[in-house]
């Protein structure tokens, strides 16, 4: 990207921070987009979360990915064509088409070129030879997959449980989209954390470290640096907490006194203990992930896990 158009994109970017800010912080019960989560510190802080030992999802799905290599190759068939929706620095799709029987190209999508490239750096190591087309779009989006991958049987890859950051609405919205972006016959792989103890999640949300913590925070520094707020990230504490109503781990920012804050020309005053809601992450039961698979145009084919059931990656294939 040259430099003027990088600006452009910065820019458009801090438009869309602050307007959601604005909206999030007026709002009746104060919440801001999780996806603000992820600016280079967040990224780097997250990076760091998946190697916590509380933090269980990520080396569980890895697990099971490895584990069952054998038998998704064998589900999926030869010559799939993966479709990688948000491939981070593409070490789990590395792990897929290392395993896959002859595919034929992988297609990492994302919003942030400089993830594409990690991400086709890695599997092009992995599987040389193998043709890497990225796509620069944002996946909660309607785009266009590249002509070249022709009729090659489509395989969407959707792990890391990111399906669990979307509202339930959302996430049905996402597997519509997917169905109909793959098409008929497509095949998508999907990882989704399950339903478990209170204690174990919020563990998992609240680490011993503090990592967990450093990266909400780290959405107030954000806030500060590109939309000239003034919050006092020492005002604030992180809190996870178990929802068993709807089913999540909630994140918020807890305000540890009364403060008022600056953004935009606009103040926002916090009450002592008045929250930010900053992430919620859904916990499926297999019973609800089908229902929402099959309501979207899914089927259900295949269902793995590890022995202590505290993660899934699903198969499924569009009906
Ligand atoms: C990216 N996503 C699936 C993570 C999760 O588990 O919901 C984000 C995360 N937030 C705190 N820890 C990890």
């Amino acid at each position: 990207m040259s430099g003027a158009l990088q600006r452009d994109a910065a820019e458009a970017q801090r438009a869309a921070l602050i307007a959601d800010a604005l909206a999030g912080l007026s709002a009746p019960r104060k919440t801001l987009p999780c996806k603000w989560l992820y600016d280079a510190e967040g990224a780097r802080l997250f990076e760091a979360i998946t190697r916590l030992p509380e933090y269980y999802p990520t080396r569980t799905e890895t697990r099971i990915l490895t584990e069952q290599a054998g038998a998704i190759a064998e589900a999926v068939g030869p010559g799939a064509a993966v479709v990688e929706f948000g491939p981070g620095d593409g070490a789990k799709g590395a792990l897929l088409v290392r395993g896959l029987q002859v595919p034929a190209a992988y297609v990492p999508v994302d919003i942030a070129p400089e993830w594409l490239e990690a991400a086709a750096a890695r599997v092009a190591e992995a599987r040389p030879g193998l043709p890497v087309l990225p796509v620069v779009a944002d996946f909660t989006q309607a785009f266009a997959l590249p002509r070249r991958l022709g009729p090659a049987p489509r395989l969407g890859f959707f792990p890391g449980s990111t399906i669990g950051n979307f509202e339930p609405t959302e996430a049905a919205a996402f597997l519509r989209r997917a169905r109909t972006t793959l098409g008929a016959g497509a095949r998508l792989l999907l990882g989704a954390d399950l339903v478990k103890e209170a204690a174990v999640l919020e563990a998992a949300y609240d680490d011993a470290a503090g990592v967990t913590a450093a990266f909400d925070l780290n959405l107030l520094h954000r806030l500060n640096r590109e939309a000239g707020a003034d919050f006092d990230p020492a005002g604030f504490r992180h809190r996870a907490v178990w929802n068993p109503a709807l089913e999540r781990v909630e994140m918020h920012l807890v305000a540890l006194r009364p403060q008022q804050v600056r953004l935009a020309g606009r103040v926002f005053r916090f009450a002592e203990g008045e929250t930010i809601h900053t992430e919620s992450s859904h916990k499926y039961r297999p019973e609800r992930l089908r229902a929402l698979a099959a309501a979207a145009g899914w089927q259900a084919e295949r269902m793995w896990t590890d022995p202590a059931r505290l993660f899934s990656v699903w198969l499924l294939h569009a009906r």
